[in-house]
């Protein structure tokens, strides 16, 4: 396969005005006739030639006319999958008819059959699989929808735009016409038929139209929707209020369907989500799934700005509307809860998904060069390296300059096909500003390494600040430019504790930079990359104590439990490498956070938590599970110990919290399920009667699925009791039963992999379903102890399981490729083992252009 490459991009040949669709729908066989009215790009730029319509592999068309004559099957061919038509005007009306089957769908790609529902995913390439189009993001249209099918079993017919007609066809058929008067790209396009009811609400804009929201589920679901229409009218309010964005239909619905590939889709006044990150209640969802549902609902909502009014001119600036979306998103959760722990997780997450790819052979920058297949694009760093980036922008233009910069944007791009430079180029003229080197950020992969050395002369009362950046190397980038830092930083008094540089934002623009502060009359201790100002791994020369410090000190949360994490790692490390570990530092400052009283519980749950286990194989030049375990667990273990009385002490407090979806409840039930996990790291007698009373008697499956995880990791009768219990309680809930596989699949038990092995041939696996597959084989590929295992059967069983899905369902399957893909980090045999069902799957005859893109990679 040849790789498409972003400076290869040209316009479209033709333009497609507007597109009328007429679908006759059908689970087995539909027929999607499609009307194009098309236009020569007469822009010098674009190339000449016949009209090229995108089709899926092996799709024909049953017929074409052009300006109402049918043409003979001389005048069209199918090449490399487009069909080609020789067109002689400037403008013309092409015709097509195909017949397409739903229900073989199974990549979950164009329209496909999901629990006795049709619906469709087009984002990246999925309109192709649906009719003969120009299917790329800058070729946008005005689309008049029709759609018939059976009432009985469609009663409900969904597109995007507004309603214009409905009727009756006889014979037990019905339709509906649906019309979008806003331009857009086909991915955007949106349809769902089913038997769906919907959870009713409405909102009224700034310049006061009412807009009528519906969120649509299975009857059963409704009453587990409340949460989801809550979040939509936030988000709706707050892109009003913060970025001046108001919604422009008068019809916004949202669609759960069980079967999906991403976590949603921002389709145009139709959004269609996978039902996890709709469907709530207390019994079933965890605060952390209440927390990613009102995140993905305005993610979502967003786009309609950052990504529908605003697209892309090419897939190559994903990241215009992901990264800038996700940025948006995450502002939007951090002003509805707690910020400093919104900030913890966030970072969290490009920690653990982002940095190992940033260091690994699939490292791309947030505006990739080439690829062989897009779906492998939407990745971490796209999205969560790509929201750090539109966040520095923020914290160097400040708010207000922020602003002027999207407000610009919008105004300059609406109704087009943007590119990441018409971003930057807006907020630089918004603002006078010069970011040329900041461009770096989207054109260089890799994570900076900044190294920061405060040294202090009392006698003069200065201190000097060296600052020292390396990017390293990347696949095809060997050498690499400075990255413009922008770093939040503070000086404190070790003895009085008090700030004495008050926090200041740096840009350090080169290699190597030098601050001098006056009057520093006492040792300072330094905070740096304060609420992680830039994306980046700071090494300092921080001792134990001046980490421990300011992790009791520091007046921005976020470096007190970044403080915290450093000192552990350290610990970590030097355990692990077999020197010397001052596990004592860690105790005390545990201890400290723990009996605090100015310390939120959310906050305290977030901060005595250890390094996972990957992400201390991250610090490592050679990683070594077992060794990082034994290191962990001694730890932890340690901790459970000597602070029993503590952590009773924080489990009791909140023996009387109920359910209630507000940050102090969620804080009182993060903080539990910690102490809980850390008593049973104590090894105390009564540890898993606690966990087992605490699974019977909880009133949310937060508490629920805490004592679950707790006890899965150990031997207990109890672990035997809950897990059965659990499965008979939830065994009809999909989405529980999820909970269920990965609880089992992250589990420290040593006899993970096995487990595993016997889950995947448990009646209640199935590979078809995106969210089943991650929740047992995603989950375990996570898991660094167990899929590591030194035998290497948690290699065969991915490698197998990669191989099997791929005729499924080849995204799903390429998202399991990158931990395998992480063999040069490992140890010999290890690496040997990993790199051995790379090449078995590379191998194999007719993989899937995404699995072989990402194996292929991962062993160049
Ligand atoms: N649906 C995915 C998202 O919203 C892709 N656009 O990020
Ligand atoms: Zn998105």
């Amino acid at each position: 396969p040849t790789p498409t490459l972003r400076l290869d991009y040209r316009p479209p040949a033709w333009a497609v005005p507007s597109i009328r669709l007429d679908f006759d729908l059908d689970a087995a066989v539909t027929r999607v006739r499609a009307t194009l009215e098309v236009e020569k790009n007469s822009a010098e730029a674009a190339p000449r030639g016949p009209l090229a319509l995108d089709g899926a592999p092996g799709m024909k068309p049953v017929s074409v006319t052009v300006d109402g004559r049918l043409l003979d099957a001389g005048e069209w061919r199918i090449e490399d999958d487009q069909l080609l038509i020789e067109l002689t005007g400037p403008r013309h009306i092409v015709e097509t008819e195909v017949v397409i089957s739903p229900e073989k769908n199974t990549q979950l790609m164009g329209l496909y059959a999901s629990g006795g529902l049709l619906c469709t995913q087009c984002e990246a390439e999925g309109f192709r699989r649906i009719t003969f189009f120009p299917d790329r993001p800058d070729v946008l249209s005005r689309y008049t929808v029709k759609m018939t099918a059976d009432r009985a079993l469609y009663p409900v017919l969904l597109a995007n735009g507004d309603l214009i007609g409905e009727g009756e066809t006889g014979e037990g058929r019905h339709w509906a016409e649906w019309r979008d008067p806003f331009l857009k790209p086909c991915y955007l396009f949106a349809m769902v038929a089913g038997d769906l009811k919907a959870n009713r609400d409405s909102f009224t804009t700034m310049s006061g139209r009412e807009v009528q929201l519906g969120i649509w589920v299975r009857e059963a679901d409704l009453p587990r929707t409340e949460h989801a229409m809550t979040a939509l009218k936030s988000s709706m309010a707050w892109d009003e209020k913060v970025y001046g964005r108001e919604y422009d239909l008068g019809i916004f619905n949202i669609v759960a369907v069980a079967d999906f590939n991403f976590g949603a889709m921002e389709n145009k006044g139709l959004n269609i989500f996978n039902s996890r990150y709709i469907l709530a209640d207390p019994e079933t969802a965890t605060d952390a799934d209440y927390d990613a549902i009102a995140g993905v609902v305005a993610h979502e909502y967003f786009h309609n700005w950052s990504g529908n009014r605003v697209t892309c001119r090419d897939w190559f600036q994903l990241s215009l509307k992901e990264g800038f979306t996700v940025f948006r998103d995450q502002e939007f959760s951090a002003d509805q809860g707690s910020r400093a722990v919104k900030r913890i997780e966030d970072v969290r997450v490009l920690r653990a998904a982002q940095f190992p790819e940033d260091g690994g052979p699939l490292a791309h920058p947030i505006r990739p060069d080439s690829y062989l297949e897009i779906s492998n694009f939407y990745t971490a760093t796209i999205y969560n390296k790509g929201a750090e980036v539109i966040r520095m922008l923020h914290t160097m233009l400040g708010v207000e300059g922020f602003r002027r910069g999207t407000d610009l944007y919008f105004e300059r791009h609406d109704g087009t096909a943007a590119t990441c430079e018409d971003f930057v180029r807006a907020m630089e003229d918004a603002n006078g500003a010069d970011l040329t080197d900041f461009r770096r950020w989207y054109s260089q992969a890799g994570t900076p390494r900044l190294r920061a050395a405060l040294s202090h002369e009392p006698g003069t009362a200065k201190a000097r600040l060296t600052l020292e950046q390396v990017v390293p190397p990347t696949p095809g980038q060997d050498d690499k430019q400075p990255m413009p830092l922008p770093l939040r930083l503070a000086l404190f008094g070790a003895k009085s504790g008090k700030a004495i540089v008050p926090e200041r934002v740096h840009v350090l623009h080169d290699a190597e930079g030098e601050i001098l502060f006056e009057g520093v009359d006492e040792q300072p201790v330094l905070s740096i990359n304060r609420g992680f100002s830039a994306p980046v791994i700071v090494e300092t020369n921080r001792t134990a104590a001046d980490l421990a410090f300011l992790s009791g000190h520091d007046d921005d949360p976020f470096a007190r439990f970044e403080a915290m994490q450093q000192l552990m790692v350290d610990t970590l490390v030097a355990a692990i490498e077999g020197r010397e570990a001052d596990e004592e530092a860690v105790i005390a400052a545990v201890r400290e956070t723990l009996t605090d009283p100015s310390l939120d519980a959310a906050f305290v749950g977030e901060a005595v938590l250890l390094p996972n286990e990957a992400f201390l194989g991250d610090q490592l030049a050679v990683v070594d599970p077992t060794a990082i375990r034994r290191a962990r667990e001694h730890l932890r273990q340690r901790l459970g110990r000597e602070l029993e009385a503590e952590w009773r002490a924080a489990y009791a407090a909140s023996a009387g919290n109920r359910f209630e979806y507000t940050p102090s409840a969620k804080g009182l039930r993060r903080l539990r399920t910690v102490a809980l996990g850390y008593l049973d790291a104590s090894g105390a007698a009564d540890a898993a009667k606690q966990a087992l009373a605490q699974y019977e008697g909880a009133d949310n499956m937060t508490d629920r699925q805490g004592a679950l995880t707790t006890l899965a990791n150990g031997t207990s009768a109890e672990r035997e009791t809950a897990l059965a219990a659990f499965y008979d309680r939830y065994r009809n809930d999909a989405l529980v039963l999820d909970k269920w596989f990965t609880t089992q699949a992250i589990s420290m038990r040593e006899d993970t992999a096995e487990a595993v092995e016997r889950l995947a041939r448990h009646p209640d696996f199935t590979m078809t379903n995106p969210n089943r597959m991650r929740s047992l084989v995603g989950a375990f590929a996570a898991n660094q102890f167990a899929f590591h295992s030194a035998d290497g059967r948690g290699y065969r069983f991915v490698a197998d399981m990669i191989l099997k899905a791929d005729k499924l369902n080849p995204q799903s399957a390429a998202r399991l490729v990158p931990p395998l893909g992480r063999w040069r980090r490992f140890e010999p045999a290890r690496a040997a083992l990993m790199k051995a069902e790379l090449e078995r799957i590379v191998a194999t005859p007719g993989l899937s252009k995404d699995v072989f893109e990402q194996a292929s990679k991962s062993l160049a």
